[in-house]
């Protein structure tokens, strides 16, 4: 769609006008225009057509000037002219870290420096010295962003692999030459984040399949075109692998291809030592003279020609294959379909982009029994907080919608922020007014480790705190998480009867799977949110999920698994 188009030049028109200084109404109109575009529900092409274009929000008759322009003339001039004025490459240095457009201006006119790899060059070299305001930590705070940001360059967050993934996926799907299509990699894993996607296709027609895959419309360029076998580059500089095989290989290719190469190691030395062999072919006897295949077909017969159980996909590494390959016997994992409600969503009471009655709706669809709205307490003023006054208007609100519904409920909830000290955005009498609070840090992440466990495990503490949202406040891409003792948390979790979350938003995914499954070796119970601050936002529940089986979670671990009423006796009982 062209809204997207247009919403990405003007973020960019606004970011490069910010670099030049340009007055912050102006930088924010188009910001505003920006994001307007980018959740505008109906296509820009079409209001053009039926003369509707003043009935997009939040955008003037300049800027709507310039969306005229881009559909009739595929670009925008003020655009080329201000890439004229300033690099454009100043674009990505804006974006590390510690940087943001000031900076960028200076090291551009102080240091003619104009993109990553030049201002990498001059930190390390000590090039930065002697700018106003750039001191040591500054320079040392940059490396450091440069290179998160190049980090996650490398590695996309599940939420676009996913979204990628599912848009060959539905384009391929539906050819009558294919029989079965999966992902494979560390996608299917369920990783938190993902180098390339690997897709599996069961056909006998691979020519056609190849073909129609190369040529689709998101690919940008071809690494490789072959009959089992063929790579491509999206727009998105995003790598995707297609594989063709065999119906009666599908199975061993699916587990070969699914990896990780660790857990392919490990059922080699098994397969071994029983005389026999695994490859993506099969699984083959090596017993008599002549070898002979035993399985391949499907996955559940290779592990079970092997003598092992099914092996979920996003056990197989790290943490999962060490436990299952010295016996540990698997549970049943937590499923998607476990999830009864949840308990951190936003509405636009605070920065949500959907009424409570819509994020209700929503959840309703979903299937759940329930739903906190969780919105931002005062201090976070950027997220528009809810002041104590307006609390009470989104009480009544929520009760007005409880009177409506008899097979669900709405929770009254909120994220409230924990300060530099440990202490509550909101007062004692107004956090047991709640039916659940969920507490958050959203600044002073410098703190040393101590402080930071402090302040979190203070907030365990309080008696009215049911989670504590994104434990370590990991940004994936932009900011590594916050050096917190997670031992300690977990013991004061346990103490005070508090949850930690999963966080499924995709750049969180916080507890990550490590941090989960030592924190419910400690004993922890969990909760797993989507953090949705929109309604299409609810379902990144199924990346909390899957982080959950990664962490070898059961539907006991996490308490949003419970029905309503057990659901509610658990929280209260904290309150005591
Ligand atoms: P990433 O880095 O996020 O793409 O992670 P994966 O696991 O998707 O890695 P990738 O795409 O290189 O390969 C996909 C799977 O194929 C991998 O998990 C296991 C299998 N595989 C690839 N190359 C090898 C190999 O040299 N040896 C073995 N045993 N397995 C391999
Ligand atoms: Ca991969």
């Amino acid at each position: 769609m062209k809204n997207k188009e247009i919403a990405r030049i003007f973020e960019r028109m606004g970011t490069l006008l910010e670099i030049q200084g340009e007055n912050v109404f102006k930088v924010r109109a188009y910001f505003k225009a920006a994001e307007n575009l980018q959740h505008l529900a109906e296509d820009v092409v079409q209001l053009r057509q039926e003369a509707r274009l003043e009935e997009i929000p939040g955008i003037g008759k300049a800027l709507r000037e310039k969306i005229t322009e881009y559909l009739d003339l595929g670009k925008i001039p003020a655009y080329e002219e201000l890439i004229k004025e300033v690099p454009e490459s100043l674009l990505d240095i804006v974006h590390i870290p510690s940087v943001g457009p000031k900076k960028a201006k200076l090291f551009y006119d102080e240091r003619k420096i104009k993109n990553i790899e030049e201002l990498k060059k001059q930190a390390e070299e000590g090039g930065l010295a002697g700018l106003p305001g750039i001191k040591e930590k500054t320079i040392a705070n940059i490396l450091n962003g440069i290179r998160i940001v190049q980090a996650g360059q490398e590695r996309m967050n599940l939420g676009t692999a996913i979204r990628t993934a599912e848009e060959f996926i539905a384009q391929l799907e539906v050819l009558k030459e294919v029989k079965r299509i999966e992902v494979a990699g560390s996608l299917r894993r369920a990783k938190e984040t993902i180098r390339d996607i690997d897709i599996l296709v069961d056909s006998s027609a691979s020519k056609k399949v190849m073909d129609t895959f190369v040529n689709l419309p998101q690919v940008k360029s071809i690494n490789g075109h072959g009959e089992s076998k063929s790579s491509v580059m999206t727009k998105e500089h995003v790598q995707v692998d297609l594989r063709v095989v065999e119906p009666d290989q599908f199975g061993a290719a699916l587990l070969y291809f699914t990896g990780s190469k660790n857990f392919n190691v490990k059922l080699r030395q098994i397969a071994m030592k029983q005389q026999m062999k695994v490859n993506e072919y099969g699984i083959f006897s090596t017993k008599g003279t002549e070898e002979q295949r035993v399985a391949g077909k499907t996955e559940a017969e290779c592990f079970s020609a092997l003598g092992l159980p099914y092996v979920p996909p996003e056990l197989r590494e790290d943490i999962g294959e060490e436990r299952i390959f010295s016996g540990k016997k698997i549970p049943r994992l937590i499923e998607l379909k476990d999830i009864k409600g949840e308990v951190h969503v936003h509405s636009t009471w605070s920065d949500g982009r959907n009424s409570i009655q819509e994020m209700v709706e929503a959840a309703r669809q979903r299937g759940y029994e329930y739903l906190a709205i969780s919105d931002h307490s005062p201090r976070l003023r950027v997220a528009g907080g809810v002041s104590p006054e307006n609390l009470l208007k989104k009480k009544k609100e929520i009760e007005a919608l409880n009177e409506k519904h008899q097979d669900f409920r709405v929770l009254f909830g909120t994220e409230v922020e924990i300060d530099a000290d440990g202490n509550l955005d909101y007062n004692d009498k107004i956090l047991s007014d709640f039916d659940v609070v969920v507490a958050a840090i959203h600044s002073g992440f410098e703190q040393g480790r101590e402080q930071l466990t402090r302040r979190l495990i203070k907030a365990c503490q309080h008696k009215s705190v049911n989670v504590i949202a994104h434990p370590t406040g990991v940004h994936l891409g932009k900011r590594e998480p916050y050096d917190v003792d997670l031992k300690q948390l977990c013991q004061a979790a346990v103490d005070g009867g508090t949850a930690l979350e999963i966080n499924s938003f995709p750049v969180r995914l916080d507890l990550n799977s490590d941090n989960a499954y030592f924190a419910r070796e400690q004993g922890v119970k969990f909760m797993i949110n989507s953090d949705a601050h929109q309604v299409a936002h609810m379902a990144y529940i199924k990346f909390g999920v899957a982080l959950a089986r990664r962490a070898w979670l059961t539907k006991d671990d996490v308490l949003n698994t419970l029905p309503l009423k057990d659901f509610l006796k658990a929280i209260k009982r904290k309150k005591g």
